[in-house]
């Protein structure tokens, strides 16, 4: 199975401690639909981010896993996937349906599965998109399934998503994180420094991923923001983020996507890596 060229087996991750993870302040939760006013747009600039409720409607989560399941087991050309570390040692009981249990992430999937490209495009995920970005001409930079499968998907440390990203530091990107199962702190729902995005690019080192430095997470400002199905987090590239381990047997599936303006400025790796850090080489979000 991992010698298929389009999946590949993660070897990073590792233990760390479990205090760069804090429960005790929770995000709000927008009610669904909410059109982004001024007022709202300008908590989102000072915060870095905004949750709300339904984006995506029950059916268009079932939609998603199933199509996320089906690219697992198909595994079309063009679409890239990662398996957990744990893999080998699972897939042999896994039936077909259940492969997805040890993907880590999958990626470039919208080309190949309809019921995917409709939620990256629909209205519900790029109307807030557009009001965040000022403008209705955005496009899908990246899309991503972000699994981290029960039983010890990997933790996916504090970092800026821009220091993934050859953009330019003033070129707005808005990431979109949707749950498809309840997120929760125990399973490794998203955690947030509000207000980090206004500090500017931090260096990132090569740890257990390309990430900030531990010690250098401001964990007394965590916002943890657990989420129900269909739910999602819109948040800027240069917010702190980081997920736990899922140290439960209960699933916690995602789609990620980046949007920018199309008249977006996009840099080099080069001068992504002066920014960032020069450990950074062919990381990936
Ligand atoms: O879903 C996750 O576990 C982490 C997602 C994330 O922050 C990323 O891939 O940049």
């Amino acid at each position: 199975m991992t010698t298929m060229t389009n999946t590949r087996t993660d070897d990073e991750g590792g233990e760390y401690d479990s205090g760069l993870y804090r429960d005790d302040t929770p995000a709000t939760l927008l009610p669904s639909s909410t059109a982004l006013d001024h007022r709202m747009i300008g908590e989102y600039r000072d915060l870095g981010f905004l949750a709300m409720a339904d984006v995506i409607s029950p059916a268009q989560v079932r939609d998603a896993v199933h199509g996320l399941a089906e690219l697992a087991a198909r595994r079309p050309e063009g679409v890239d996937i990662q398996l957990e570390a744990f893999a080998h040692e699972r897939l042999a009981q896994l039936e077909a349906d259940e492969q997805l249990d040890v993907v880590r992430k999958l990626q470039r999937f919208v080309h190949a599965d309809e019921r995917l490209r409709q939620v990256a495009a629909s209205e519900q995920v790029l109307g807030p998109v557009r009001a965040i970005l000022g403008t209705d001409d955005v496009v899908l930079f990246q899309d991503m399934a972000l699994l981290k499968p029960p039983g010890g998907g990997r933790e996916k440390p504090w970092h800026q998503d821009k220091a993934f990203f050859a953009l330019s530091l003033e070129t707005p990107i808005v990431g979109v994180w949707i749950a498809l199962d309840e997120a929760t702190p125990a399973n490794g729902c998203m955690h947030v420094i509000p207000g980090s995005h206004l500090e500017g690019p931090i260096p990132h080192v090569r740890r257990r991923d390309w990430q900030i430095c531990d010690s250098k997470v401001p964990t007394a400002r965590d916002v943890v923001v657990p989420l129900p199905p269909g739910a999602a987090l819109f948040f800027d590239g240069l917010l702190h983020h980081g997920t736990p381990a899922n140290v439960t047997s209960t699933r916690r599936r995602a789609l990620q996507f980046h949007y920018l303006r199309r008249d977006a400025v996009r840099t080099s790796d080069a001068e992504r890596l002066m920014v960032f850090g020069p450990e950074g080489a062919d990381a990936e979000c």
